[in-house]
């Protein structure tokens, strides 16, 4: 039997957690047209008759100031990082060379091997012009792994949208996983997240969808109830933003927008479920919570490496 570990990496948007749920077949991670979605690393089992993948979805690489929630992102990254048997490298087509430099940095540190994943294929063919970087960027990046521990295998095209060579990509990486015993015994097991999590995230994603630009950065959800043997079964959960002003735009005139965002998040917390849910939302402030570790530990987004207290 198969077994092994697989990490998504890549820059902010390029569809990484797209990916891993189409490998999945269910919607585990969330998605959005926004980038920085992801915060946690989240993981992913794929169990088939010829072996168990594990995949590890990552936050969106990218320059981070010291001590916030940005850090924690890339904090969230490098732990996967650590001992996969293979990276996908995923690229999006619209990123350029500038941006994609700072991926080098990371991969050199890394001790596995490596496919590069060209993402949004679909989009490619529109307007091929545009995309003439991503050769010359390859070749820059096997230029810089030589020597290093981290071993270049290939370049697939892929939609992951679309579902196109996704299934051709699981096959390949099949191939390059080495035989052992399954990492995670329980087959049924989607993800190592606990439910709640996964709700939590669910209701973060409508933030994302329903609101401005910047408010969903400043928003946190953390499920404070979540009573499975009432029914419908009753969700209860906290907002938390940053400002007072932010509060207001999160519930809205009238307490509308807060309604849409309860609205639609319940309708996917009861596909997951399979079953009717009473969600209640409700918002708090926690000032400057994404600049603060303390305050950002008690929302789950724990620094490690920083003593306690050092704001
Ligand atoms: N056209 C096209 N769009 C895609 C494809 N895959 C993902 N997208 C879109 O790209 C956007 C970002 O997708 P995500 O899966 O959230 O990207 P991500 O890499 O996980 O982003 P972060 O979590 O922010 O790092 C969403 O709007 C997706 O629908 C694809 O194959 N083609
Ligand atoms: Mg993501």
């Amino acid at each position: 039997m198969k077994s092994g570990l697989v990490v998504l990496l890549g820059r902010p948007n390029v569809g990484k957690s797209t990916l891993l749920n189409e490998f999945l077949h269910e919607d585990i991670s969330i998605v959005t047209p926004k980038a920085q979605t992801t915060r946690d690393q989240i993981r992913g089992i794929v169990n088939e008759a010829r072996g168990q993948i594990v995949f590890i979805d990552t936050p969106g690489v990218h320059k981070a100031k010291e001590g916030g929630i940005n850090e924690y992102m890339l904090q969230e990254v490098k732990r996967a990082l650590d001992g996969p048997d293979l990276i996908l490298y995923m690229i999006d087509p619209f990123s350029h060379v500038r941006a994609e430099t700072l991926m080098l940095e990371y991969l050199k540190k890394a001790s596995s091997k490596l496919m590069v994943v060209i993402n949004k294929c679909d989009a490619m063919r529109t307007k091929p012009e545009v995309f003439t970087w991503i050769a010359p960027w390859v070749e820059t990046l096997k230029e810089g792994l030589e020597g290093t521990q981290c071993k270049f295998l290939k370049v697939s095209e892929i939609s992951a949208m679309k579902k196109k060579g996704v299934k051709d990509l699981l096959n390949e990486i099949f191939e390059e996983m080495p035989e052992g015993p399954p990492l995670y015994d329980d087959v049924d097991s989607l993800t190592d997240k606990p439910v709640k999590f996964v709700v939590a995230e669910m209701i973060r994603k409508q933030l994302f969808m329903k609101l401005g630009d910047e408010i969903p950065y400043s928003c946190a959800v953390e499920i404070e109830a979540f009573k499975e043997k009432q029914k419908p079964v009753l969700i209860q959960a906290m907002i938390y933003v940053e400002r007072d002003s932010q509060k207001g735009m999160v519930i809205g005139a009238g307490g509308k927008k807060i309604k849409d965002i309860g609205t639609a998040a319940r309708a996917e917390v009861e596909k997951l479920l399979g079953e009717k849910v009473f969600l209640e939302l409700r918002v708090k402030v926690l000032d400057a919570w994404t600049s603060e570790m303390n305050k950002m530990k008690t929302l789950g987004y724990s620094l490690d490496h920083r003593k306690k207290g050092k704001s």
